[in-house]
């Protein structure tokens, strides 16, 4: 039994936990034992001594590497904030219930991770000219309505090449400088800064370079912005890969005098360079105060902010909402879909009845 205390488990056996939202917004470097688990199934038992990165597909010469034959590469590191599309799901099933974990706002972490770039140990394989697509496949079994598959992604191959800049995704083997723990997917995990969480697979096993997308089931038929749950939308709606804007209030300090300290996270768009410009709160949703912004930021990651104002007595909910330096904003309400993702609407914060 995981410990309950760090983390709200929604799911126990297969690992689904998020942090109090309170524990959340303390730290712009997410603590492991706040950081979110998302887990399709039990974590899979992996042997070191045997374990083996395969490289295969559209490369001059396919690759199987060690740990140790991977800690050859030069190292990298990186900060990236890790959201699951499905953050705030719970939302949209207020609107008309959908399926999946019921995260409430706590489905995000920020980190630091350590590794080496994935381009490094992809070139060294030698991407032929025709690929288009790098696949990723975890070695955890899901039981997927009957049948066991792996969890898999992929990511453009311009993505998966990239050298520079924050960008760059990673092989990681470690996390904040330390080991990844099981549940974040020991020994190795892809990193993709800027892409929902789905697209950094945990127990890496193996990558395949190729001409086209991975037709994954976690790929092609989830994962995708649909409004219903038919053959029709899964095959017209393509794989969602960017994160967009969000911002959410986590948690509320009430003085007697009716003021209150607010603060929260808030996520500028998946672009290199973007950062959040405005946080803005209101219990009314017509007066709205601007929040201050925390010092650290960087591209991919998230942004602290905290506000101290008043709030009138009997006040029921604050509202958040943010803009970024891309020009998007989070609008007041978004569009219902049928697996519950991308909710960023205002995010709303329930006050306790005070007197
Ligand atoms: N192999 C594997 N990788 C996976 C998953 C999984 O179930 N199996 N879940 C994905 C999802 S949906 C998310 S949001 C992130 C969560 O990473 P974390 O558990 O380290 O926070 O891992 C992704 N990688
Ligand atoms: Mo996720």
């Amino acid at each position: 039994m995981p410990d309950t205390k760090d983390l709200i488990y929604r799911s126990v056996h297969t690992r689904n936990g998020e942090p109090h939202l309170q524990n959340l917004a303390k730290n712009w470097l997410t603590p492991q034992p706040y950081f979110y688990v998302r887990s399709h199934a039990s974590n899979p038992a992996i042997n070191l001594n045997t374990f083996r990165l395969e490289v295969v597909g559209m490369v001059r010469q396919s690759g199987s590497f060690s740990m140790q034959d991977l800690s050859k590469f030069p190292s990298a590191s990186t900060m990236a904030t890790m959201v699951c599309a499905g953050n705030r799901r719970s939302e949209h099933s207020r609107v008309r219930p959908v399926e999946g974990v019921q995260w409430d706002a706590g489905a995000i972490g920020n980190a630091s991770w350590q590794g080496v770039l994935m381009a490094d140990v992809l070139k060294a394989c030698g991407v032929l000219p025709e690929a288009r697509h790098v696949w990723f496949e975890g070695l955890d079994q899901i039981d997927n309505e009957g049948e066991t598959i792996g969890f898999g992604a992929s990511i453009p191959i311009e993505k998966g090449l990239t050298q520079c800049g924050s960008g760059a995704p990673l092989l990681c083997h470690s996390m904040n400088g330390k080991p990844l723990t099981h549940d974040h997917g020991f020994p190795l995990r892809s990193i993709v800064p800027g892409y929902i969480g789905a697209r950094s697979v945990k127990w890496l096993g193996k990558i395949i370079v190729s001409d086209r997308p991975s037709p994954n089931y976690f790929m092609a038929a989830d994962y995708k912005l649909v409004g219903q749950l038919n053959p029709l939308d899964w095959s017209e709606a393509g794989p969602i890969y960017r994160f967009p804007i969000n911002a959410v209030i986590c948690d509320v300090e009430t003085r007697p005098d009716h003021w209150c300290t607010v603060s929260g996270y808030a996520l500028p768009t998946s672009r290199e360079g973007c950062r959040i410009s405005k946080v803005e709160v209101s219990a009314d949703g017509l007066d709205w105060y601007e929040a201050r912004l925390g010092v650290d930021a960087h591209d991919y990651c998230w942004q602290l902010w905290e506000i101290e104002m008043p709030v009138a007595q009997g006040s029921e909910e604050l509202l958040v909402r943010a803009e970024d330096t891309a020009g998007n904003f989070m609008p007041e309400r978004v569009v219902w879909n049928a697996k519950g993702y991308l909710q960023n609407s205002w995010h709303r914060f329930k006050l306790k009845s005070s007197g």
